[in-house]
């Protein structure tokens, strides 16, 4: 998508931002646009990154952050997707933010989701899902993902991210498998069934959590 889209986004959604709130500060390209829309806002604000790259693009433009832990809540949250589907469910992660992501969502009283209209799907699936997991037999936990997949029947194809000699590592220290499933035509059972598994951090599903979206078209933003 054209750059311009993501900044279009990335300004509208800095607009709602009121003086004095906490705000947590999403990671990915479309992000980075709000991040710069908000400091050039110059407001009395608070944020908390959700990622070590969105806490070194923000201080470096001047804005105040916060550990998670030492603001008791976060008023509204601007983070990107990889996907949009139905009822504002999203898949995301593929920055490899996910966990970060999903613990400043949760810690939201509000969380806007900007994106291009690219991002919207009528069906979660075809952005492979991102599973965190622990570096300590992160094969073992693979193989039994498969078998969550396989019961919900879903393809069982697991890639871990980066190469079998250099897995890309996430900021927590673990790892990332990426599970291309097409077509996820029931994300909350799936979402459940993969928290089960020891081993699985967490997930790209992001469901019921957004409250709002931003969609960039060419024809203006779109607000879902
Ligand atoms: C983060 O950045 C994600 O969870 C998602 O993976 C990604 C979207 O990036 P971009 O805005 O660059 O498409 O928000």
């Amino acid at each position: 998508m054209a750059d311009h889209q993501k900044r279009a986004a990335g300004e509208a959604a800095a607009e709602l931002i009121q003086d004095g709130t906490v705000v947590g500060l999403g990671t990915g390209s479309t992000a980075v646009h709000f991040v710069q829309a908000l400091a050039r806002r110059r407001l009395d604000l608070t944020c908390v990154a959700t990622s070590r790259a969105t806490a070194e693009l923000a201080t470096r433009l001047g804005l105040r952050l916060a550990a998670l832990d030492d603001v008791g809540r976060i008023d509204v949250t601007v983070d990107g997707a990889d996907e949009i589907g139905p009822e504002l469910a999203l898949i995301k992660g593929g920055g490899g933010a996910l966990l970060r992501e999903k613990l400043v969502w949760q810690a939201s009283a509000r969380c806007i989701v900007i994106a291009d209209a690219g991002k919207r799907v009528g069906c979660l699936g075809r952005f492979p899902l991102p599973i965190e997991v622990t570096p300590f037999g992160h094969r073992h936990t693979a193989a039994r993902i498969a078998g969550v997949l396989e019961a919900a029947h879903l393809p069982t194809a697991l890639r871990l991210r980066g190469d079998a000699n250099k897995p890309f590592v996430t900021d927590n220290g673990n790892l990332i498998y990426d599970a291309a499933l097409e077509r996820i035509a029931a994300p909350a059972p799936l979402a459940r069934a993969l928290k089960a598994e020891a081993g699985v951090v967490e997930h790209g599903l992001f469901i019921g959590l957004a409250a709002t979206a931003l969609i960039s078209t060419e024809a203006g933003i779109e607000r879902l």
